[in-house]
């Protein structure tokens, strides 16, 4: 089976909301992925993402009736802390996950379209670039650029990745591309709802770290 469809997301409603618990369900299973792929470069992008999934979860707990989309929650710390947001609490954490969120998407779409270095046709080194410059470099100074190139070298190779995301089996490369595309589909939109919350409320930062 596959790892994505095995934890797929959730389709949208029309109003495009995005349901705290489901989220969180689907997000919690992405930590242990980075344990499969190999060198400890990830267990720091692994603590990074699972702290995000923490403080959003930490403040979905306090109130689960209150917070049931996640935009339910970024509006309570907007009134609840308006000196600060939004720089503050689950709004950060969300800002921070959507973006590490975007990386993966525009990885697994960029494997799915075929996209890959003809004179290196198992790396995924120009897939993982193209993530890192669309998403990340944005906000990332120096010294984490340094981390990311590291990371780049550690990155597995395009047939154990696409294995990795098979749980180990030998699958046809057609039928794991397969399971890509589909599980893109909800988890696109969920990504793109996101990014369109954090636009229609004010909430994006562009400084880096
Ligand atoms: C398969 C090959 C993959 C190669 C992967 C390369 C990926 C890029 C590697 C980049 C390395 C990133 C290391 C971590 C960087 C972090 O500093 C940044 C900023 O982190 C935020 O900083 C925190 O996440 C926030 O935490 S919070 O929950 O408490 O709010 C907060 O601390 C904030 C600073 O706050 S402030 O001082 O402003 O108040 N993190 C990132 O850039 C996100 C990195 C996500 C990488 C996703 C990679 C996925 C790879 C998938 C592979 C299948």
């Amino acid at each position: 089976m596959s790892l994505l469809l095995d934890n797929q997301f959730k389709p949208l409603p029309l109003d495009k909301s995005v349901d705290t618990r489901s989220f969180l369900e689907a997000v919690s299973y992405l930590p242990s992925f980075f344990d499969c792929l190999g060198s400890r470069v990830f267990g720091v992008i692994k603590s990074d993402i699972s702290g995000n999934i923490t403080k959003i979860k930490a403040e979905y707990v306090k109130d689960p009736e209150r917070y049931v989309t996640l935009q339910d929650i970024v509006e309570a710390e907007r009134e609840a802390h308006s000196g600060q947001w939004p720089k503050v609490g689950a709004t950060l954490a969300l800002m921070w996950l959507k973006r590490g969120l975007r990386f993966i998407q525009i990885l697994l779409q960029s494997l799915a379209d075929g996209e890959r270095d003809e004179n290196n046709p198992n790396h995924i080194r120009v897939n993982v670039i193209k993530a890192y410059e669309e998403a990340l470099k944005n906000y990332h100074g120096w010294l984490v650029q340094k981390i990311f190139n590291a990371a780049l070298y550690a990155a597995p190779y395009r047939s154990n990745f696409l294995m990795a995301l098979s749980k180990g089996e030998e699958v046809k490369e057609e039928d794991c591309l397969a399971n890509v595309r589909q599980f893109l589909v909800n988890y696109t939109a969920t990504v793109d709802a996101i990014y369109e919350m954090y636009t229609n409320l004010n909430a994006e930062l562009d400084y880096t770290v």
